[in-house]
């Protein structure tokens, strides 16, 4: 019976389709134990987690209200949009409600009023959570598509922005690019960003209301029409560099950059037939979980997966504590058909007692000092369990022992220091007269110049004699007529030529500057 169960558990993964369960109860030789296979969660409609926002300000119509036209009747302007009454407000929102039968609830931009100005609204999409995009992204416009609008892509949350695709309906006029469809893409260009014609033209408001990002056209470049052969799909995303990330998401920007204009050219005297209208954004994709997942969840407001193998984070992209014998991989589909966890291993697991805190995937038996010791240590550690810094790197008392930041180089100033090793807490050991944790500075009565040299003159005790001054504590600038390192000795003494009717001058002047115009100028007095 139990092996019974054991059996319909492991033929799931092929009933259920591919990479749904994460392990399974098993029965072998040895006895039942678990088995583990690479998983994703289930695809989900994305727009039921995600979070607006529609700029510039003021850009939402309705406040204060105005009326509105529509193509087909032009010249009669009788809807109405006004923020402050629910039945005839337009907010962002109904870009992401269920439609009922036949009557679209939708987001209204307000109109074209300050022509020629461009009429320009971003309406930018969160999560808060990598996503992988597993179907088209389909954008609903009521009262017609935009003439010019542009797709835009986040990886990071927002901090960084990537071009998705541009859309336009002439590609060369609004993007110097040429147009391009999905359909003619080939196995190397599957990812390339591309401007179509395909959704911009005017047909009509009611005809044609959607505008496609293509995620099938580029699936069916590798798994064929109908998306048959996923599993070649599969082995493409995991050995074609960058594919992968070409359909990962956290963010989505669309960039409205001219609306609908029922023709071809803009009638001025009747600008109020010219808005954005969006009804509905579909976004269809699955919870970025690196295959360590089949569940996301939806919790305080952010997706979480729900992470196997000995895994944690966000996206399941670290191994949890006391797992980190191996350093961390994402599972892969690969091989067919069950792919590979490469799950977290717990310390102690691997080789008997060879822990490398993560830092290192290989241990190695060294025969003649019977010990297991960990090879090609990474992030700057070494030691048999890859538990110090290396030379020149100390330990980061805020990370722990697993962490990839553990060991921070010493960084010492190479002129400033003996070596470049420094102590537990970064010090680094200085030569004579420097000075700070990098030995990048000079000690009080010590100048830089290439490392540091004792003053040779100063405002203290060093000071510069007969009006000398001191030149950044390097060299006393003497006043004509006196020489020696704090200008301390009379020119007079050595040569008595200078000496004549000189001394009184200089002492009153007594720089360098006026030191020579006087010299000039006795030169004169003297002729
Ligand atoms: C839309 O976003 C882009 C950046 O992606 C920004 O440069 C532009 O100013 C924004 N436009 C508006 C109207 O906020
Ligand atoms: C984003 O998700 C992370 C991790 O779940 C959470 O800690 C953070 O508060 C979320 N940020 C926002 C703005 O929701
Ligand atoms: C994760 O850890 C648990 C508890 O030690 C263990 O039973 C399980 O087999 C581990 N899973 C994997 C995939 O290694
Ligand atoms: C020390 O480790 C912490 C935790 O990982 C990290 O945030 C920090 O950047 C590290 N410090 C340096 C200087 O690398
Ligand atoms: C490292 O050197 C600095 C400066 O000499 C000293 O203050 C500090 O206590 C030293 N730290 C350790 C752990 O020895
Ligand atoms: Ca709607």
């Amino acid at each position: 019976m139990l092996y019974l169960v054991a059996l319909l558990l492991h033929c799931l993964p092929l009933a259920m389709g591919q990479y749904d369960i994460c392990k399974s109860w098993v029965t072998t030789d040895d006895g039942p134990s678990w088995e583990f296979y690479a998983c994703q969660p289930k695809a989900m409609r994305m727009k039921d987690y995600v979070t607006v926002r529609v700029d510039p300000a003021g850009i939402t119509c309705g406040d204060p209200p105005e009326r509105f036209c529509t193509h087909e009747n032009p010249y009669l302007c009788s809807d109405e949009c006004d923020a402050s009454n629910p039945d005839l407000a337009h907010p962002p929102k109904l870009m992401f409600d269920s439609e009922d039968e036949g009557l679209a609830t939708y987001w209204q931009s307000v109109t074209w009023r300050r022509y020629p100005e461009p009429l320009l609204a971003n309406i930018t999409l969160s999560w808060n959570k990598s996503i992988e995009l597993t179907d088209d992204i389909v954008i609903t416009f009521e009262y017609g598509r935009p003439t010019i609008m542009m797709l835009e892509k986040s990886l990071d949350n927002g901090r960084t922005w990537h071009p998705y695709q541009y859309y336009a309906d002439d590609c060369m006029e609004a993007f110097s690019m040429p147009a391009r469809r999905v359909r003619d893409l080939s196995t190397t260009s599957a990812n390339r960003v591309l401007c179509t014609e395909e959704y911009s033209r005017w047909a009509g408001s009611k005809k044609e209301k959607t505008v496609r990002f293509e995620v099938r056209d580029r699936f069916a470049i590798f798994a064929g029409p109908d998306l048959k052969n996923m599993d070649n799909l599969y082995t493409r995303l995991e050995s074609a560099k960058g594919l992968k990330d070409f359909f990962t998401v956290t963010d989505l920007r669309m960039r409205l950059l001219r609306p609908a204009l029922g023709g071809t050219y803009v009638q001025r005297e009747n600008l109020y037939k010219y808005f954005y209208a969006v009804s509905n954004i579909e976004v269809t994709g699955r919870c970025k979980c690196n295959l360590h997942a089949n569940l996301c969840t939806f919790k305080e407001g952010s997706l979480q997966c729900e992470c196997e193998h000995n895994t944690t984070g966000q996206d399941c992209g670290k191994c949890k504590k006391n797992f980190r014998s191996r350093s961390w991989r994402a599972g892969s589909y690969l091989p067919l058909p069950n792919g590979s966890p490469n799950a977290c291993a717990a310390a102690g697991s691997a080789f008997g007692n060879c822990e490398c805190y993560g830092h290192s995937n290989r241990c190695s038996y060294i025969d003649f000092l019977n010990v297991v010791t960990c090879v090609s240590c990474k992030h700057n550690t070494r030691g048999q369990h890859c538990q110090h810094c290396r030379l020149g790197f100390y330990r980061n008392s805020s990370a722990e022992l697993d962490d990839e930041n553990v060991c921070i180089e010493c960084n010492c100033n190479q002129i400033g220091s003996m070596h470049d090793r420094c102590n537990e807490t970064g010090y680094c050991e200085c030569k004579e007269g420097a000075t700070g944790p990098k030995c990048d500075d000079c000690l009080p009565n010590y100048y830089w110049r290439q490392g540091c040299f004792p003053n040779v003159c100063d405002d203290e005790l060093l000071l510069c004699q007969n009006g000398g001054t001191c030149y950044q504590n390097q060299r006393c600038v003497c006043p004509v007529g006196f020489k020696g390192v704090l200008c301390q000795q009379s020119r007079c003494e050595a040569d008595k030529k200078d000496c004549d009717g000189a001394a009184s001058v200089h002492g009153s002047l007594g720089t360098v500057l006026l030191g020579a115009l006087a010299l000039q100028l006795r030169g004169w007095v003297d002729l």
